[in-house]
């Protein structure tokens, strides 16, 4: 059986390479795929922490997320056959009128790095896209991005269609530079996260009270 901690190391420094060779080594010495799938999302988890203490930035935290992504890729088929199922359902987007998706990109690398299935909808959605997709995908949750103060009120009109809609079996997250947990209260949406590594934690906390 080999030593899953280089794989984890690979991710946290973002290593594409070696995290996928060490992730196909795993596959070949026969390593469950739910140990495997464990290990990354662990070493997910340590560079989200690092992120919030500000000992790694953005680059890093891309550079690894990318590093999980690409070993997903490689591991996918065998969780897909092992009836291994991703621990949520999401989507997430960035509202209408704005075009700013890094942020966004970066929440989203971090879900998928937690196991989450993410429906990514892009940028400038309009609220009744977000409508749609709830209608059609049924997610656990929906993450609405906004960096402009001009788009902010396009999270409230986003937050009331999907209420209206009558589907807030949903859970709504918000984030953005400027949006506050105060803002978030207001809107009446369930979660605010200011950074990807907090939307990790506020998306599970609002999972198990969901559950
Ligand atoms: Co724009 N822009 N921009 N811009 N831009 C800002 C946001 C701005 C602060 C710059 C400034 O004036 N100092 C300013 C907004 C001012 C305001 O509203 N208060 C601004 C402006 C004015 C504009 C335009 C209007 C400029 C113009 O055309 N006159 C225009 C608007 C276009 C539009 O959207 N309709 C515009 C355009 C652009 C570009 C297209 C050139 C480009 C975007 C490219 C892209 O995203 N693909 C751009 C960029 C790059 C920026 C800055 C420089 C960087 C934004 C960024 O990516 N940050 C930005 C200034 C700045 O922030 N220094 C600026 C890095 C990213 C990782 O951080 O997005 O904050 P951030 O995401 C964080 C958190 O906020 C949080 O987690 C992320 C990671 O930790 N988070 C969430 C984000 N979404 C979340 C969702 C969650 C939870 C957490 O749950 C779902």
């Amino acid at each position: 059986m080999p030593d899953l901690v280089p794989l984890g190391e690979a991710i946290k420094t973002g290593n594409r390479d070696d995290a996928v060779r060490l992730t196909q080594e795993a596959i070949d010495a026969s390593v469950p795929a739910q140990q495997i799938l464990d290990v990354m999302v662990v070493a997910m988890d340590d560079v989200g922490r690092k992120f919030q203490r500000s000992e790694i930035f953005v680059p890093e935290m891309l550079i690894a997320a990318r590093a999980m992504k690409e070993s997903m890729a490689v591991l996918e088929p065998l969780l897909v056959a092992a009836g291994i199922k991703p621990v949520a359902k999401v989507i997430i987007g960035t509202v209408a009128g704005d075009l700013h998706d890094i942020g966004k990109n970066l929440v989203a690398m971090m879900w998928k790095g937690a196991n989450f299935d993410v429906i990514d909808l892009g940028t400038n959605v309009p609220a009744n896209k977000f409508v749609e997709a709830v209608q059609q995908h049924q997610p656990q949750l929906v993450g609405l991005s906004a960096l402009l103060t001009t788009t902010m009120p396009a999270i409230k009109i986003t937050v009331d269609a999907l209420k209206a809609a009558d589907l807030d079996v949903a859970k709504i997250i918000i984030g953005g530079a400027p949006v506050t947990q105060e803002y978030a209260d207001q809107v009446g949406a369930d979660g605010y996260a200011p950074d990807a590594a907090s939307a990790v934690e506020v998306a599970r906390r609002l999972l198990a009270t969901a559950a």
